[in-house]
């Protein structure tokens, strides 16, 4: 079955992925054009439709860094790219995966293929889970109506695909998965997450004997409704031990943050629920007091009020210096009073100190207009933000808790940030503002009143160039 028909949906959908233009619709005239790679795109759907018995049913994955139907990846390792391509039939709604090979003549075949576990694809990614120097091709399936994915892991070696899932293992579903190496041998570990349970599970899938094993398992918090953020890095400045950070999402909207680090093919729990709670030390002599745990101190309020927006904060390397910061959130003074909506939060970010958590950095982190403000540490607790209802506007003043109304007090400002967008472009209100970026429609604007006469001021040049950062 050798159909050569010209500008199908699948074909333009391959063209994007093969110029690399993903998220950009192609326009005519460039299709007209004959595109260098068209007769290469034809050979693979037609290497494609020739394996296929009946008409094949392209499946995207629906997540990660892979979302086209067609993707390509040296899996062998012998310097040339293979195609993969998922589908599924009108007779047999099960994805399948097609491999797609190019012979030495450079014409395209299948080689082999595998029936998935389920309909659809959740994501594909690609790590080195074993110690040949072929890829393994890691896929979460996932079927209609199910929450929950369940993992493939495969190789591609002497034209055949080979599943590295150790034989007999038990599979857990999961929702969220990680790729690192935690343990710092050469090889990647996968970690899987799960909340459908009373409490939430992680799960730790390493090599063991050239085969990937579910080695170990821990529990996660109670009622976890989702996993806002999963990320990895090192846990310590001094140390280069990696860590996972998950920060979880649980009832009554607050967030958690649980951190686990791997050692000898086990997890190993270092901020976690149960974790017990450090002993004060009174000078006094009198009776030690529990104080709370590395788990309690991470526990934040979800400052996002857009219920459509992911939770926030979560954790990330937000000073760059590798160690993942953990984040708290504070209202910001005068705010204790206020509707949950009109709230302004101080986002503080922590490393681990013993049972402690230091704060290292924090920021007035305004998520619509897509920017924060960092502040200085003799800011915190002495400045806050007012929104101006008309512009959007954040102005930073200090903060006067003697004032009737304390966030009306313009007396005490020291800078502004306004975001403008092309359309509300108002230039002569803008004639003492400082231009600091450019983002797509919007430009950022920082301003800095005149004769501030208090030690909490910052000139121009510190709020647009230090403090100032797009997020
Ligand atoms: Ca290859
Ligand atoms: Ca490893
Ligand atoms: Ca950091």
């Amino acid at each position: 079955m050798n159909m050569r028909y010209g500008l199908t949906a699948a074909a333009c959908a391959l063209w994007m992925t093969l110029s690399g233009c993903t998220g950009i619709e192609p326009v005519p005239e460039n299709l007209m054009r004959p595109p260098r790679l068209t007769p290469e795109q034809i050979a693979i759907e037609d290497a494609l439709n020739e394996a296929v018995l009946s008409k094949p049913i392209l499946r995207y994955p629906k997540s990660g860094e892979y979302r086209s139907a067609y993707i390509f990846q040296d899996i062998d390792h012998d310097g040339k790219e293979e195609t993969l391509v998922f589908y599924a039939t009108e007779n047999d709604p099960s994805a399948r995966l097609c491999l797609l090979d190019q012979r030495e003549d450079g014409t395209w075949y299948s080689p082999c293929e595998l029936a998935g576990a389920g309909q659809e694809v959740g994501f594909v990614a690609f790590a080195q889970m074993t110690h040949t120097p072929n890829v393994t091709i890691v896929i979460g399936w996932e079927n209609p109506d199910d929450l929950q994915m369940t993992l493939g892991l495969y190789t591609y070696d002497n034209g055949q695909f080979r599943s590295v899932l150790g034989f007999d293992q038990k599979n857990p579903g999961f929702e969220q998965y990680l790729l690192d190496d935690l343990d710092r041998d050469g090889l990647d570990d996968l970690l899987l997450l799960s909340s459908r349970n009373d409490r939430g599970r992680l799960h730790l899938v390493t090599e063991r004997n050239g085969e990937a094993v579910f080695a170990d398992s821990q529990d996660l918090s109670d009622s976890i409704l989702e996993f806002p953020g999963v990320t990895s890095g090192r846990i310590f400045l001094d140390d280069l031990q990696r860590g996972i950070f998950i920060d979880e999402l649980v009832s009554g909207d607050v967030l958690v943050t649980e951190v686990f680090s791997m050692e000898n093919d086990k997890l190993v729990p270092v901020i976690y629920q149960d974790m017990e709670s450090p002993l004060s030390d009174p000078e006094d002599g009198s009776e030690p007091k529990a104080l709370p745990s590395l788990y309690d101190q991470a526990a934040r309020a979800n400052i996002t009020l857009d219920p459509d927006m992911t939770a926030a904060p979560i954790c990330e390397d937000v000073n760059k210096d590798g160690v993942i910061e953990i984040p708290t959130a504070e209202l910001m003074p005068g705010y204790e009073e206020q509707e949950e909506a009109e709230r302004i939060y101080l986002t503080e970010y922590h490393q681990i100190d013993g049972d402690f958590l230091r704060r290292v950095f924090a920021a007035a982190i305004n998520r619509e207009g897509g920017y924060r403000l960092e502040f200085p540490e003799e800011w915190i607790g002495k400045v806050t933000v007012v929104r101006q209802i008309e512009n959007g506007e954040w102005s930073f003043r200090e903060y006067h808790e003697e004032a009737k109304e304390p966030l009306e007090d313009l007396s005490g400002e020291l800078a502004r940030i306004r975001v403008v967008s092309q359309k509300d472009y108002q230039d002569k209100f803008l004639e003492s503002y400082v231009k600091i970026a450019e983002r797509g429609v919007f430009t950022y604007y920082g301003y800095v009143p005149k004769d501030v006469d208090s030690p909490l001021k910052v000139t121009i040049q510190q709020l647009t160039k230090e403090l100032f950062a797009l997020i």
